[in-house]
């Protein structure tokens, strides 16, 4: 056996939310292709995201997007969600696609469209108070094409002021996450664009404010785990969304790039506590499936997470401290590698089955006659998207 039985226990109590745009189309600038299937409603996308959770067990919660996901009645929304097994989780705003924002939102040197962009936010947190949700994730695509087209500092300022006003609004057991993104739809500066930024503006906030790192948001070479390790050890980070790139923001299944990054992350998670029932570090996936087919891509996802969870739980720590305090260079580092080299699955299938799951459930959905339902049920309508 390689995955200890304390590793197991730790596993337990692992979730993941999804993005419920996971279920939509997606593409490029080039294309976006559909597929047979793809929700039309919020409520298809919650159905589609229940079926993840039906066969690992993984992902108790789904993140919804304002106005992607709007209804009349979001408790209504809440309930049907828990009819399926899972609740609404973090709302995310969104003030990237009115023309209204062609040059800022939070940021906007015109009072009129930045208090525009704040009552957006305030409209999340009225969706918020109706499904329960803890989290609003605030992502901008603030930003300018040239130097000298806006004035770096003032735009700093007016977010400040701007996330104050939303901050106000929050009640007692909500949070506000600031994302970051060093690039695009900005190519010259970002007014969110790193960890730094976003800590000085959530710390300025209060406590309940917190930065979200999305693993897909950094230069290529960045050492995302000293991030990690940091924000940690400042009680600043809130959550992440998961993904995977191999040249910017890629979206892809995480994992896929490179599993020994998400293994290093996921080890300085666990290290400093942002792992387990304890901690306040929420676990997202932030991922488009422009190819492959959406729910097993999300399924494929969960599991990776899980898989390299178990991995870095297992590193012996006792032994790591000690090489460490020893000097021992290439020990620490062979304690490491050992752990990240692990094959962990067998040992998690086995349990999977124990705990009267699928052993393997990927062929479980395959298996399941789902994708060929909703492929023949959702005719008609509009299939959701990027932006819809
Ligand atoms: C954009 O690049 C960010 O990753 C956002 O977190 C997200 O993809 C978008 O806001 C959809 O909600
Ligand atoms: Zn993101
Ligand atoms: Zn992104």
């Amino acid at each position: 056996m390689t995955v200890s039985t304390e590793t197991l226990r730790l596993l337990e109590s692992q979730a993941i939310e999804l993005p419920s745009w996971a279920f939509g189309n997606s593409g490029t600038r080039f294309k976006v292709f559909s597929t047979p299937g793809t929700p039309r409603t919020p409520e298809e996308k919650i159905a589609d995201a229940a079926q993840v959770n039906k066969f690992t067990a993984l992902s108790p919660s789904v993140a919804i997007h304002i106005p992607w996901d709007k209804v009349d009645d979001y408790a209504a929304l809440g309930r049907y969600a828990e009819d399926l097994g899972v609740t609404l989780g973090t709302v995310n705003s969104n003030t990237f696609q009115d023309d209204a924002y062609k040059f800022g939102s939070l940021t906007h040197i015109d009072p009129k469209v930045r208090q525009m962009a704040i009552d957006h936010h305030f409209e999340c947190i009225d969706v918020m108070n109706q499904t329960g949700s803890e989290d609003l994730k605030i992502w901008l695509a603030d930003g300018t094409n040239y130097p000298g087209q806006g004035d770096i500092r003032g735009r700093q300022d007016r977010l400040a002021d701007s996330l104050a006003a939303i901050y106000a609004r929050l009640g007692e057991n909500q949070r506000l996450v600031l994302e970051y993104k060093f690039f695009e739809p900005a190519f010259y500066h970002t007014d969110v664009p790193d960890w730094g930024t976003s800590y000085a503006q959530v710390a300025a906030l209060g406590d309940r404010a917190m930065v979200c790192l999305d693993t897909g948001h950094h230069a290529p070479g960045t050492n995302i785990e000293f991030i990690v390790a940091q924000l940690l050890r400042l009680g600043k980070l809130g959550s992440f969304d998961f993904n995977s790139r191999f040249y910017a923001d890629d979206d892809l299944i995480v994992g896929a790039a490179d599993p020994f990054q998400l293994f290093r992350i996921l080890y300085e998670v666990i290290r400093g506590g942002g792992y387990g029932p304890d901690s306040t570090v929420a676990f997202m996936l932030d991922q488009c499936h422009n190819v492959e087919e959406k729910i097993p891509g999300q399924i494929r996802s969960v599991l990776n997470v899980q898989e390299m969870t178990a991995r870095a739980l297992s590193v012996d720590r006792t032994a790591l401290t000690a090489a460490q305090e020893a000097g021992d260079v290439l020990g620490a580092n062979g304690i490491m590698m050992d752990a990240f080299y692990s094959d962990v699955r067998a040992d998690l299938a086995a349990w999977r089955e124990s705990r009267g799951l699928p052993a393997d459930p990927m062929k479980a959905f395959a298996a399941s006659g789902y994708q060929a339902k909703i492929a023949a049920d959702r005719v008609g309508g509009t299939q959701a998207g990027w932006g819809a």
